[in-house]
């Protein structure tokens, strides 16, 4: 399932998983914006691959969302899961958010044909707590995270699939986040060819909203 580009990339000496405009944004968002690369294993992402396209299949791309931040998308939310997918989203849960997160459930399964992408926002924090994890499906992308004060200071992330991102705190309140379009998808000055893409999507309930509880990936 790998692209060329995503091959290329990975042979590339010292590539590394996160840029930025200068060392004290690195710094800063050392804790805050994180990559892991290889968090699935290829059986692991085909796997969630395989469970989440059928129900994504019965969708049309569309190109209007309703603010606009997503062009070339088709999204589901899913609440059951198999054994498999389950104790990956709990591996998700333990590596990404805290004890006391309670996540929102249920689960964003996000699809962008190749021409697709996310534009700059802010997740509303009406509807999302400090902390969102996504896991990266089929291609790579960059996700861009640009100060929304001070353009200047700005990160890009490599997002290959079976990576999963983590923002929080600040890269997640501070700082706008994107999916570059394929024209634009450049890391550095490596290019990213972007095919479809499938995320899936953890995100801590918006604070003051708790039920008390540590929330969990839904059961199987
Ligand atoms: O697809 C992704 O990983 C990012 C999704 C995103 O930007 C969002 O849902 O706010």
């Amino acid at each position: 399932m790998a692209g060329i580009g995503w091959l290329a990339l990975r042979t590339l000496p010292g590539c590394g998983w996160v840029r930025g405009s200068g060392p004290a944004v690195l710094n800063r968002l050392r804790d805050a914006a994180v990559v892991r690369p290889g968090f699935l294993s290829q059986a692991e992402a085909d796997t969630l691959s395989r469970e989440v396209d059928p129900e994504l299949r019965r969708r049309r791309y569309e190109y209007d969302h309703w603010d606009a931040a997503i062009h070339g998308f088709r999204e589901t939310e899913k609440s059951c899961w198999s054994d498999i997918s389950w104790a990956i989203l709990q591996r998700v849960q333990a590596a990404a958010f805290t004890p006391d997160q309670t996540l929102l459930s249920p689960v964003h399964v996000l699809d962008l044909e190749p021409r697709g992408y996310i534009k700059p926002h802010v997740d509303s924090i009406k509807f999302c707590g400090s902390t969102i994890a996504g896991l990266s499906l089929l291609s790579p992308s960059v996700m861009k995270l640009v100060h929304t004060q001070d353009p200047a200071q700005w990160l890009e992330l490599l997002l290959e699939p079976g990576s999963l991102y983590i923002l929080r705190g600040p890269a997640r309140y501070d700082f706008s986040h994107e999916i570059l379009r394929d024209e634009e998808s450049f890391f550095g000055e490596h290019q990213v060819p972007r095919g479809r893409r499938i995320s899936v999507i953890c995100r801590s309930i918006p604070e003051g909203m708790g039920l008390g509880r540590r929330g969990h990936p839904p059961p199987a």
